[in-house]
């Protein structure tokens, strides 16, 4: 695809959350993103999105594949559809961007990547915490050295923000706060701290309303001998409330870094401290609170975008993801054994 001028981006699933990526790819325009279709089984919502994008518009994803020319497709739809949808693309050799959770099984992950493999199609997860503004700077200041190798950390994601607003289907998930956002947590534990050789994690529910764990706490021993908690909720009570933003800290033998609400960070590195605001701006089509979810996606897609034009896997590709799925499925293991799990039970590394 290097070399290419534009790529033909086709989208499916024009719900709660698409609305971002839709932005975003018009954003990308300029970079060579070309949005030419999107696809929704609900014939009211995608004629809405067709016309406020100016796009061709589809009720049926084959439909889509055999009628409009397209390179990459951005699957936004809820996990239940990923494999299907992923085959479709991957049988056309059209590349293709899940969104997360990569799919409800870790049989159906494999699936996914064996498929697409077999047929030689690109694929990725949209996994957009660790290409946020905030996230990267973070990852900049370790690689700098300036705390030395992270040795222990802490990762929060703690709200109180009525998630089951804009996205109600989560109150009846079968697999609740690891599967939906601990997903995210875990993925960014992996970024900062590297691979994980062991897992223990317990889960609560605390709201009776809801079917699933809406509290899991975990520890991780990290193949590098580092522990980080992995903490994620919407059960916490706190006013100001954090959301959609990870809390963190994280230590390392010459210094250490904490990232506070509004995305703050303090470096501490040879005696010496600095404080600085590490957010992305706010966008035309964003707002407070989402606008760091929101932003987030405007680099993942830009980085989905370089990535395939250059014919490279994409950071958060298929088989990457698996890792961070592994973690998923040690984490649920664990909370229901009592006992530490080792990823490696699902995903053996080499
Ligand atoms: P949603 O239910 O609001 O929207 C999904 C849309 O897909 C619906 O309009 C539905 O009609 C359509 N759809 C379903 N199956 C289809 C098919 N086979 N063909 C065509 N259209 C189909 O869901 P949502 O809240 O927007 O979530 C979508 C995904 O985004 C989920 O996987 C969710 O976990 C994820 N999400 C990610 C983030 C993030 O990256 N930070 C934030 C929120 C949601
Ligand atoms: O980002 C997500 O995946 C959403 C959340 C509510 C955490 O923002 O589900």
């Amino acid at each position: 695809m290097s070399g290419k001028q534009s790529v033909q981006i086709g989208l499916i699933g024009c719900g709660f959350y698409a609305r971002n990526h839709l932005h975003a790819w018009a954003d990308l325009r300029k970079d060579g993103a070309q949005l030419v279709a999107v696809c929704d089984q609900d014939p009211q919502r995608v004629a809405a999105t067709g016309q406020m994008f100016g796009v061709a518009t589809f009720t049926d994803a084959k439909t889509m594949f055999d009628s409009v020319p397209i390179d990459l497709v951005d699957i936004t739809t809820r996990m239940g559809s990923h494999k299907t949808l992923a085959a479709l693309a991957a049988e056309r050799k059209i590349a293709a961007v899940v969104q997360k959770p990569f799919a409800p099984c870790w049989q159906d992950c494999i699936n996914m990547v064996e498929t697409a493999r077999s047929h030689g199609a690109w694929l990725a997860v949209h996994e957009n915490f660790r290409f946020s503004t905030s996230m990267r700077r973070v990852k900049a200041v370790i690689g700098s050295g300036a705390i030395g190798v992270p040795n222990w950390a802490r990762l929060s994601f703690r709200t109180g923000y009525n998630v089951y607003g804009g996205q109600p289907y989560l109150a009846e998930e079968e697999r609740l706060v690891i599967l939906d956002v601990g997903i995210h947590v875990l993925d960014l534990a992996r970024y900062f701290m590297g691979e994980v050789d062991r897992l223990y994690c317990e889960t609560q529910k605390r709201n009776p309303k809801i079917r699933a764990e809406d509290t899991a706490t975990m520890t991780l021993r990290h193949t590098s001998g580092a522990v980080s908690i992995v903490e994620s909720t919407y059960e916490s009570r706190r006013i100001p409330d954090s959301f959609p933003e990870t809390l963190l800290e994280m230590e390392g033998p010459d210094g250490s870094i904490v990232v506070s609400r509004g995305e703050r960070m303090i470096v501490t590195t040879q005696g010496l401290s600095f404080e600085e605001e590490i957010g992305g701006p706010l966008l035309a089509w964003t707002s407070r609170p989402w606008h760091v979810s929101q932003e987030a996606v405007l680099h993942t897609n830009a980085h989905m975008l370089s990535a395939f034009r250059a014919g490279r896997p994409a950071d958060t590709s298929g088989e990457d993801n698996l890792k961070t799925y592994a973690l998923v499925e040690a984490a649920y293991e664990s909370a229901s054994t009592g006992r530490a799990v080792r990823p490696a039970e699902w995903h053996p590394t080499d």
